[in-house]
């Protein structure tokens, strides 16, 4: 198969590109290296210094003989995102190439309106470039589960089934994100389901739960190879963070109560995921969507399970709650489905206390690179309105 991973720079976009690649498809990524300056205008890094995405498709084919042809651009460009599907013609995409952070996103004004500028416009640029010039190929675009907010009632794959006034309708799921970043995918969302019915375009939503991992079959193969590890406020997920936090010898930051709950995945399972939408392709007209994620967890169970994890590693680590500078609920019902890929053969990796050694071990090779200095979360979801500070 074709398959054009746009994004393909990042911290999943990359190791699925040389995931398909490994498995015999021809593999083209789409990059405009966005996040790299947003990490330098933010001073954060990833733990491991990560080679350029050429010098990364160079060693990929000096390890494995396999290629991976790189294009650069931005998306919501509409000569760059036409002049790509007409060359390379794939038959699937896998869209990644969004602003990830919820925190990012609720910096101020300009990051709010950059994450939904570049995250909706860029998806309906593509939405448009499809039914232009490849209108049979299927997309695969990554959603969050953040797009359902924790609503009291169990949360289904995508849709509802409702009856209302004595007549029943299967209708998308309500949204209630909680960050102008978790709106951006909402609003991707509904802009991909009306192009699926409008041009009758083949699109698989996989809505995602927190990522974890340091590690894939590909990127051990080669240090070059690594994909970003961030720990910072930004663009670290919080079990990439705890881990972090036990090996730099700081108590791991508990928001609020802890009891937040949510979905997780390893980062080997996000790489099944999208393999197993890629070779199901959804129907022509179809928006099917998937809760990508195998295991729920509270924070407060991952901060006891890292502070363990540690221990075998010989660490003390210690939880610590700090003000929540979010606005979430910090308890409250948590139950979402996720039968859809379990049903097409996910087989998931587990969080054990095992995995989280390992992920600790890992980033006790390069102890000094941690940097303390963004670790303590500096983005407030409410705040001073500017002008009412200053009086
Ligand atoms: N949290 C802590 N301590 C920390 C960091 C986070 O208690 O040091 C808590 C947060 O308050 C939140 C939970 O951990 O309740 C998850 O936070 P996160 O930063 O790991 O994840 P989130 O902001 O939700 O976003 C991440 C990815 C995003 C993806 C999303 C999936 O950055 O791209 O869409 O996970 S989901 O959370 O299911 O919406």
């Amino acid at each position: 198969m074709r398959i054009l991973i746009i994004g393909g720079d990042g911290y999943l976009g990359w190791p699925t590109a040389m995931h398909f690649a490994q498995r015999g498809h021809e593999v083209a990524v789409l990059d405009n290296m966005i996040k790299r300056r947003w990490e330098s205008e933010l001073g954060v890094a990833p733990l491991w210094p990560i080679a350029t995405l050429t010098e990364r498709a160079q060693a990929l084919r000096e390890t494995t003989d396999r290629e991976v042809e790189v294009f650069v651009g931005d998306v919501a460009d509409k000569s760059v995102v036409r002049g790509v599907l007409s060359r390379f013609l794939p038959e699937a995409i896998v869209h990644y190439g969004e602003q990830p952070s919820a925190p990012f996103s609720m910096i101020d004004a300009e990051h709010a309106i950059l994450s939904q500028a570049n995250n909706v416009l860029g998806t309906l640029q593509l939405a448009f470039a499809m039914h232009d010039i490849v209108p049979d190929a299927h997309l695969i675009k990554l959603g969050t589960m953040g797009e359902y907010g924790t609503p009291n009632i169990d949360i289904e794959e995508g849709y509802l089934e409702i009856e209302h006034n004595g007549r029943r309708d299967r209708l998308p799921f309500p949204k209630s994100p909680g960050s102008f970043y978790h709106l951006s995918k909402v609003h991707d969302s509904h802009n991909l389901m009306f192009a699926a019915k409008l041009w009758n375009l083949r699109i698989t939503d996989l809505n995602q739960g927190v990522v974890y991992g340091t590690t894939t079959d590909e990127t051990a193969m080669d240090p070059r190879l690594a994909t970003s590890f961030h720990y910072d406020e930004y663009f670290g997920t919080v079990i990439n963070r705890f881990v972090a936090q036990a090996v730099a010898g700081m108590p791991l930051t508990v928001y609020g109560a802890g009891g937040q709950k949510r979905g997780y995945l390893n980062i080997r399972d996000t790489l099944q995921c999208v393999e197993i939408a890629a070779m199901n392709p959804a129907s022509a007209g179809e928006f099917r969507v998937f809760n990508q994620f195998t295991e729920q967890f509270t924070i407060d169970e991952l901060a006891n399970l890292v502070v363990e994890a540690a221990a075998k590693q010989g660490i003390r680590a210690e939880k610590k709650s700090i003000p929540n500078p979010r606005m979430e609920l910090e308890n409250h019902h948590y139950n979402a489905r996720n039968s859809g890929l379990i049903a097409l053969g996910l087989q998931p990796h587990r969080l054990t206390v095992d995995v989280l050694a390992g992920m600790i071990a890992w980033a006790a090779q390069h102890p000094e690179r941690i940097s303390r200095d963004v670790i303590i979360p500096t983005v407030q979801w409410r705040k001073q309105p500017e002008g009412v500070r200053e009086a």
